[in-house]
């Protein structure tokens, strides 16, 4: 079945990528640099080796041509023990493309810093792709308690409400670093967040559709298919899904089209730090704390909606 196109046009909003780079990054990156004016790529200790990740964004910039700087940053999150997880990104977090070889390297500058000074450069309109764990980001707020005054807007791909893909109740990122998770929940950002559940909903790529996407012969929709071929087999033979799932491109796909975001709500979000449900999301749903809301929720989205964006980006 051919899925309709979606006319998207280029917007000038500057953001920027902190991403634990590896399959569906590269795909939200490559939204990014399409839908958006995306001004640099952070990088963040979180799926697989902080050196793969690093040649991972590298090898996605000069793929894609991209002329965006890649800033290193955290090599792990701020406490507790956490774990990559190549048996779903593939040996070096590229699927099947192993053969990877990259000219460029990193800025020197470390990602917290230069996640402040863009914050200061665009002076309040930047907004953040948080598909990641949240290290970089709540190292940044801690170096400059202002900072949720001057980003726009905080996208986070993060948390479940109760079927974790890590552990019973935790999603990845939030597992990776609950605490970074608390302290940039905690420090007053213009908030939206993406759980698992959603996208696991909503975020997948069924097979007539992927084969559509493999029949465009695009650079674009090489790589797609190329990074995400191991994702893909995870998905379907240990989550019991029926195709891949894209939740950091889902994130990317609302910031840039809010109407994929079906039904919304705010809520006060925290995240636990202790035990065996260490990284699990708390949604005050009732407003038992009385704490004012500090995140706005996606609680459904039109997958429909996001694969037609995602095809026509990667036909073009
Ligand atoms: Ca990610």
């Amino acid at each position: 079945m051919q899925v309709d196109k979606y006319l998207f046009r280029k917007r000038e909003t500057p953001t920027l990528i902190d991403s634990d780079t590896a399959s569906d990054d590269t795909t939200a990156i490559t939204l990014a640099s399409a839908l958006t004016n995306l001004k640099a790529i952070t990088v963040v200790a979180g799926n697989v080796k902080f050196e793969n990740e690093i040649k991972n964004a590298i090898f996605t910039k000069e793929y894609l041509s991209l002329n965006v700087p890649i800033y290193a940053g955290s090599r792990r999150p701020l406490l507790g023990i956490w774990r990559t997880v190549e048996e779903v990104h593939g040996t070096h977090g590229m699927g099947n493309i192993n053969q990877i070889e990259v000219k460029g390297s990193v800025e020197n500058e470390f990602a917290s810093d230069a996640i402040i000074s863009l914050a200061r450069k665009y002076q309040g309109e930047l907004e953040v792709f948080a598909v990641s764990p949240l290290t970089n980001l709540a190292l940044a707020f801690l170096k400059e308690p202002t900072l949720p005054s001057l980003i726009k807007k905080i996208w986070i791909m993060g948390g479940a409400f109760s079927r974790g893909n890590t552990s019973p109740l935790a999603e990845f990122n939030f597992w990776t670093d609950p605490e970074s998770a608390q302290i940039v929940l905690n420090a007053g950002f213009d908030i939206t967040i993406v759980p698992w559940e959603v996208t696991e909903e909503s975020a997948i790529v069924y097979d007539d559709e992927w084969e559509e996407i493999k029949s465009l012969g695009t650079r674009r929709s090489y790589l797609f298919i190329k990074a995400n071929e191991i994702m893909r087999e995870f998905s379907k033979s240990k989550e019991g899904l029926d195709g891949s799932v894209h939740p950091d491109s889902l994130t990317v796909s609302i910031s840039y089209d809010n109407s994929i975001a079906v039904k919304t709500s705010k809520f006060y979000v925290n995240v636990e730090t202790c035990g065996m449900s260490r990284g699990g999301m708390l949604v005050d749903w009732y407003n038992m704390t009385g704490n004012k809301p500090n995140a706005e929720i996606v609680l459904k989205a039109d997958r429909e909606k996001f694969v037609k964006l995602l095809i026509s980006v990667l036909s073009a």
